[in-house]
């Protein structure tokens, strides 16, 4: 097994997707998000895409069969990948089986999960901030910010433990600056 599978985890607005861009250039790896695979069905507006929407927009969780199935297309799209970031999968424990099942077929599987360990209050702020900006629907209500925050505590957060008895997590400091996080990452992935 040589090819190097990162799950990059935390909360919503902990800097998955921010700090994916830099993982994936620096290491040559394919950068898969679920967030953004489930935004361009919502844009292309295929029935998916609406099933999608609806819950996206109450900050509930997509149901697994959607996210695992959309994952291992694209997984099994690149044989010749260098590895994948996977970025806001998993987020349930059957996702997570789901993915160490389907990489051990592939002779594969996760190398590392890195954590980014955010305040939330923090995370309520930066969520916020891009929805004045972004216009992610998502992220311009605090009670849907706040249901998001909350969905990750009861059903995602306990996946660290799952990693864990694994031997593979690693808890990052997500606080403070874009640029010393990525250092952080990178001390942890070399390290
Ligand atoms: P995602 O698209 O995964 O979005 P997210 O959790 O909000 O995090 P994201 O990666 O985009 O934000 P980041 O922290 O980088 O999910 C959206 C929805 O899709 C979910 O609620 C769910 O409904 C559904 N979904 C997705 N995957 C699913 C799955 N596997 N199963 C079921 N449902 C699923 O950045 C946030 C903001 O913080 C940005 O504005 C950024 O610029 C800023 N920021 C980042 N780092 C910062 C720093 N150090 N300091 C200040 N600001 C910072």
């Amino acid at each position: 097994m040589n090819k190097t599978n990162i799950v990059l985890f935390g909360p919503p607005g902990a800097g998955k997707g921010t700090q994916s861009k830099f993982l994936m250039d620096r290491y040559g790896l394919q950068h898969l998000s679920t967030g953004d695979l489930l935004r361009a069905e919502i844009q292309a507006e295929t029935p998916l895409g609406k099933q999608a929407q609806e819950l996206m927009s109450a900050g509930e969780l997509v149901p697994d069969e959607v996210v695992v199935g959309m994952i291992r297309n694209r997984v099994v799209e690149e044989p010749r990948a260098k590895g994948f970031i996977f970025d806001g999968f998993p987020r349930t424990r059957a996702q997570a089986e789901a993915l160490d099942t389907m990489l051990e077929k592939l002779g594969s599987g996760i190398t590392v999960m890195l954590s980014l360990e955010v305040e939330q209050e923090e995370l309520v702020k930066r969520l916020l901030g891009r929805g004045a900006t972004s216009g992610r629907p998502d992220d311009r209500n605090e009670e849907v910010v706040r249901k998001r925050i909350g969905e990750y505590e009861a059903k995602t957060a306990p996946l660290k433990d799952y990693y864990k008895a694994q031997g593979k997590l690693r808890r990052i400091d997500g606080m403070g600056s874009i640029d010393h996080i990525t250092d952080r990452l990178v001390a942890a992935i070399e390290g």
